[in-house]
């Protein structure tokens, strides 16, 4: 075995979890552009995820959101999934859309809002115990607008209260992972803005409770690889949910606008023992494809990440820790760099290839005839979110 095959010996740990919206219409609050085979139902979008992952092996869940994949049997959906070869993944909680969260969901100072918005969390368990799904990933909206328009500390307290009920009703084997986010749709204050804040409340519910890193909810400039490292260093990272930005929370393809950064991520990963099923790290997409087809968008997004996650398995990290003693900055830049700028595409369609996938899914999915099938087949497709 070459130096390449065991450093890309790892890559079948590879997973990527796939959002069951990312198959759906998405826009910016400009326009949402309607795309020809959007999946007009929770069923659809699962067929779509599984074809993502038929061509690339690496996408074997799907995250749901709930009510957008609302059903009526959840187990049954679990079956569908089965056979259609994907399991259930994640389940996201939605407190954002109602006209009662509009001052708030868990941090709301009205008890009743309150009272929905973890009865609504609790609902989202029941639902996990029949997808078989380990994780509740909880994102909120809630924050102000204005210097003074509520009592920051005291909603911080009240989140804590709600999450504490949430906690509770975890079974055994379940987690909680609470996303952080700056700013959007509050502009004066989020309440849970940064990784410090998502850390403090998971710490004071306990050890099954993990934070989320979303890598489009930070300022520009932040360097993501050490909030990765922190986290991963205090047991507390949970899951990331991938994406790109230029400005703010654009949910662009992920590796499209720094893919030098998400191989920085992964290395972090990597090094901190946050990489392969057993990690307790889960890897996700959170994106939207306004303009692009949704399927070859989500190949595309998954095989970036397998890309960087060559890259950054390629780093010879013996001779890193040795320029890194030595002091040698110019040859200990360079030993990362190398490893950034190989390119890893041949490898990686031979390696495809020896695992009976196809060498490169992107053109495999246009020569499937699926997209031209499902155009066809499928009128009146279904917003992402909202239009659900
Ligand atoms: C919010 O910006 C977010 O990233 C959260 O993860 C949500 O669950 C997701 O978008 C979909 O609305
Ligand atoms: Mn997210
Ligand atoms: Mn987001």
């Amino acid at each position: 075995m070459n130096t390449t095959e065991t450093a890309l010996g790892r890559l079948g740990e590879l997973a990527i979890e796939v959002p069951s919206w990312a198959y759906g219409n998405s826009g910016t609050r400009f326009k949402v552009f309607g795309t020809p085979g959007t999946p007009r139902s929770i069923q659809e979008k699962l067929a779509d995820a599984a074809k993502v992952h038929e061509l690339t092996g690496l996408a074997p869940t799907v995250a749901l959101h709930i009510p957008w994949d609302k059903v009526d049997d959840y187990s049954a959906l679990r079956g569908y999934a089965a056979d259609l070869g994907v399991g259930l993944g994640t389940i996201n909680s939605n407190t954002f859309q109602d006209d009662e969260y509009k001052y708030g969901s868990l941090t709301s100072s009205d008890a009743a809002v309150r009272r929905r918005a973890i009865d609504h969390h609790l609902e989202c368990i029941e639902i996990m115990h029949a997808t078989g799904s380990r994780d509740l990933k909880i994102w909120l909206a809630d924050g102000t607008n204005y210097p003074g328009q509520d009592d920051m500390r005291g909603r911080q307290d009240r989140l804590a209260e709600s999450l504490q009920e949430i906690y509770a009703g975890l079974g055994e084997s379940q987690r909680l992972v609470l996303e952080y986010k700056f700013f959007e749709p509050a502009f004066y204050h989020t309440d849970v803005p940064d990784w410090g804040t998502s850390y403090a409340q998971t710490l004071a519910l306990g050890e099954k409770a993990f934070v989320c890193l979303d890598t489009g909810h930070h300022a520009p400039g932040t360097n993501i690889e050490f909030i990765v490292m922190q986290l991963l260093r205090l047991g507390k990272l949970g899951s990331f949910d991938f994406n790109s930005r230029f400005y703010a929370d654009d949910d662009l393809i992920v590796g499209a606008a720094d893919p030098f950064q998400l191989f920085r991520i992964m290395h972090e990963v990597i090094r901190g023992g946050g990489f392969g099923k057993d990690s307790g790290v889960a890897l996700m997409l959170d994106q939207c494809h306004n303009l692009e087809e949704k399927i070859p968008g989500q190949i595309r997004s998954v095989l970036n990440v397998q890309e960087m996650t060559a890259r950054a398995l390629l780093i010879d990290t013996d001779a890193l820790a040795e320029a890194q003693r030595e002091g040698d900055v110019l040859a200990a830049n360079g030993i990362f760099n190398d490893a950034f700028y190989t390119d890893v595409r041949p490898v990686l369609a031979e390696w495809r290839e020896s695992r009976g996938l196809p060498a490169d899914p992107m053109t495999a999915f246009k020569a499937s005839g699926y997209q031209k099938k499902i155009n066809e087949d499928r009128v009146g497709g279904q917003q992402a979110g909202w239009g659900a």
